[in-house]
């Protein structure tokens, strides 16, 4: 053997994990900095939960053995058969809410697969249907701009292997065997990475009882396929440790907290379900509106989730209202897309965000004839409403005072922009 050779086995076997160190030191790196900011940068996405649970018109997962027997809830998928798909009109209806990214559910908690996976027979292949909605789904964001991401629940209750089950992960299985879930799950998350082109995104949800010693390789494999990727904080669980997973946080159902040190995306439903159901409480334009700039606010991205009906398309009323959103973002889309958030932080007359030397105030609830802003360093220069309109600013010492009168204030939300003589970010949060 020469000298040469030896020296590559040693470097094999050395790496290898049975001769590697104990696995304490094992952290994951995160993606680069330049594709978490590439991502922040894009600030407003499309989230899709979908499946054959969608003909109940109940919750994706969560109404396994609750609303809907056990047994009753894993056929459903026999009778799927959404003829009126059309992948071009969803990544249609995105684009046209100004939305830049998709996140589609490949699994949720049910275990029900949209693609058709080598490893499993609970999937879209078996359905009537039959087509991959993943490949298809990609296929379409890519050809109009969108960039497209996967939701993959890590807990999966009707895998046999993974621990928990129906209903709500309460139920603890005999055959548990994590190991062989891990095998499985790495499986199906490189299917995911292999066949449908680079992703912007892996949103993992619910881990569980998946840790870290398991989690953490995991992902590390997936950033070796996709360096780019990046993943939220929800792979694995972080249980008695400090440490912070993933590349961002997801604060669900609620709008995050200004945070511009720790990237996170606030991720909520138009209607009240994840998943499609009959005659939901669709939210109001003003509400829409009012989320998406106290999210950019506060310096997170929106994941805005719709549920498709069971026959494929976006109920009628909810293409609507997005597209009513993209109006509105025609005309402020300067003051979401590729900005910060603050450097005045979000209060109850509304959330500011910034972009070079300029500043966005959102002036979501006129708190009189005037907004009182704390002082700022650089001097403002100009002041103007987007979309058309007047405001006056008085700067002092004290602080700044806004003004718009009643014609030049908009109903839902004033967008003032202000010119600085200085680059905004350069100021500090302000209260
Ligand atoms: O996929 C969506 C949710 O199904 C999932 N995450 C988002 C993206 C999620 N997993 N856990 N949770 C949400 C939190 C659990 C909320 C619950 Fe409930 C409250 C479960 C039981 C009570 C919501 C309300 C579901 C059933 C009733």
């Amino acid at each position: 053997m020469t000298r040469k050779f030896a020296v590559a086995l040693l470097i094999i076997f050395a790496s290898t994990p049975a001769f590697a160190a104990p696995a304490a030191e094992a952290t994951d790196p995160g993606a680069p900095p330049e594709a978490v900011q590439h991502w922040r940068s894009l600030r407003f996405g499309m989230f899709i939960h979908w499946g054959p649970v969608s003909l109940t018109g109940h919750e994706i997962g969560w109404s396994r053995g609750r609303q809907t027997p056990i047994d009753e809830y894993d056929r459903l998928y026999k009778r799927f058969n959404p003829t009126k798909f059309d992948a071009d009109a969803w990544a249609a209806t995105a684009k046209a809410a100004g939305m830049t990214y998709l996140v589609i559910t490949t699994k949720h908690h049910d275990g029900f697969c949209l693609w058709p996976s080598d490893v499993t027979d609970y999937d879209i292949g078996e359905t009537p249907f039959g087509r991959d909605v993943l490949k298809e789904l990609s296929t379409a964001c890519r050809a109009s701009g969108i960039e497209f991401g996967t939701y993959y629940s890590v807990c999966d209750w009707h895998h046999p292997a993974f621990p928990k089950g129906s209903p709500a992960g309460k139920t603890t299985k005999p055959t548990a065997d994590l190991d062989a879930y891990d095998a499985y799950l790495r499986a199906q998350v490189k299917e995911l990475l292999t066949r449908y082109g680079p992703l912007l995104v892996l949103w993992f949800d619910v881990p569980q009882v998946y840790t870290a010693d398991y989690g953490i390789p995991m992902v590390k494999m997936l950033r070796g396929l996709q360096p780019n990727i990046v993943v939220n904080n929800r792979a694995y669980a972080a249980r008695g440790r400090k440490r912070t997973v993933g590349d961002f946080d997801t604060p669900e159902q609620r709008v995050g907290r200004f945070d511009r040190d720790r990237p996170w995306e606030t991720c909520m439903t138009i209607c009240r379900q994840w998943a499609w159901k009959p005659d939901d409480r669709l939210k109001s334009l003003e509400q829409c509106i009012h989320i998406l700039a106290r999210t950019a606010g506060g310096d997170g991205n929106l994941l805005l989730n719709v549920g498709p009906m069971p026959d494929g398309r976006i109920e009628p009323r909810q293409v609507d209202r997005l597209k009513e959103i993209g109006q509105w973002l025609k005309t402020h889309g300067e003051s979401i897309y590729g900005t910060r958030g603050g450097p005045f932080k979000p209060a109850e007359w509304g959330a500011s965000t910034h972009n070079g030397s300029r500043i966005y105030l959102h002036v979501l609830k006129w708190p009189g004839e005037a907004l009182r802003l704390p002082a700022i360093g650089p001097r403002v220069t100009k002041a103007s409403v987007l979309g058309g309109g007047k405001a006056e600013v008085e700067q002092t010492d004290q602080g700044l005072v806004v003004r718009a009168g009643e014609a030049d204030r908009q109903a839902i939300d004033t967008v003032i922009a202000l010119d600085l003589d200085a680059p905004a970010a350069g100021i500090q949060p302000l209260p």
